[in-house]
C-alpha cells in the first residue's frame, strides 16, 4: 500500500527543490520543455522543418523566409548530439520565440550545441522583449566540444518574445524551458555588453543566401 502522505510530501519537496534550483524563489511553476522529440527521424541526413515550429503552446519562427528553413539532424547523423534539436539554417538568420496566444512568459534555460564539424566555440546572444517594452540580453558561450550545454537565463521574465541569431560558428538548440506563470525574481544587471555586441553583429549582417550547415 502506498503511503499517500509520504507521496504528497515528496511531491512538495520536489517542487520546492525545483523552484530553488532555477532561482525563481519558492513559487511552484508550471514548466514547459520544448524538446523537439516529435521531429526525431532515423537515418544520417537532415530534415527541413519549415519556417515555423509549434510545440506545447509556443512557436519558434525563422524570420528569414527568403532563405533557408529550420532543420534537424536525423539520429544517425554525426552532428546529432544525442537529442533531436532544431537549428536555423539561414546564415545570420533570426529565430523568434513567442507564445501562441501572445501572452507573456518567462524563459528559464536552453540547451545549446555546436552545429558544424570541426566543432568550434561560439557565443549566442539572446534578446528578450518584456511586456513593459524594456529589453534584456544574455550571452552564452559554447565550449566547442561536441555536445549540449544547458544555459540558465538571468531576468528573462515577463517576456512577449525572445530572439537570437544564427551567427558563425553556428549552433543548434534544444530543451527550451519556459513558464507562463509570472514569478518573482531578483533582477540582476542587464548585460549591456552583450546587447552592444549583438547590435554590432546585427549591423554587420548583410543578406547572404548560404546555408548555415556545410
Ligand atoms: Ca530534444
Ligand atoms: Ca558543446
Amino acid at each position: 500500500m502506498i503511503n499517500s502522505a509520504f507521496v504528497k510530501k515528496l511531491a512538495v519537496a520536489t517542487l520546492s527543490a525545483t523552484a530553488i534550483a532555477i532561482g525563481m524563489g519558492t513559487t511552484a511553476q508550471a514548466l514547459t520543455v520544448i524538446d523537439f522529440e516529435s521531429l526525431a527521424q532515423p537515418g544520417d541526413g537532415t530534415t527541413d522543418q519549415g519556417f515555423s515550429y509549434t510545440e506545447d503552446g509556443y512557436t519558434l519562427t525563422n524570420t528569414n523566409i527568403n532563405q533557408f528553413p529550420f532543420a534537424t539532424f536525423n539520429t544517425g547523423k554525426s552532428r546529432y548530439l544525442g537529442s533531436t534539436a532544431l537549428y536555423n539554417n539561414s546564415i545570420d538568420g533570426t529565430t523568434v520565440l513567442t507564445r501562441n496566444d501572445g501572452g507573456i512568459f518567462d524563459l528559464l534555460s536552453i540547451d545549446l550545441g555546436e552545429l558544424n564539424e570541426p566543432f568550434e566555440s561560439s557565443t549566442v546572444t539572446f534578446v528578450g522583449t518584456k511586456a513593459d517594452n524594456s529589453v534584456i540580453s544574455n550571452s552564452f558561450n559554447l565550449n566547442g566540444v561536441k555536445g549540449f550545454q544547458t544555459f540558465a537565463f538571468t531576468d528573462f521574465t515577463n517576456l512577449v518574445s525572445t530572439s537570437w541569431q544564427q551567427i558563425a560558428p553556428f549552433h543548434q538548440f534544444d530543451n527550451i524551458v519556459v513558464s507562463d506563470i509570472t514569478t518573482k525574481s531578483v533582477p540582476e544587471t542587464a548585460s549591456v555588453l552583450g546587447l552592444l555586441s549583438f547590435a554590432a553583429l546585427g549591423a554587420g549582417s548583410a543578406l547572404k543566401r548560404k546555408k548555415a550547415i556545410a
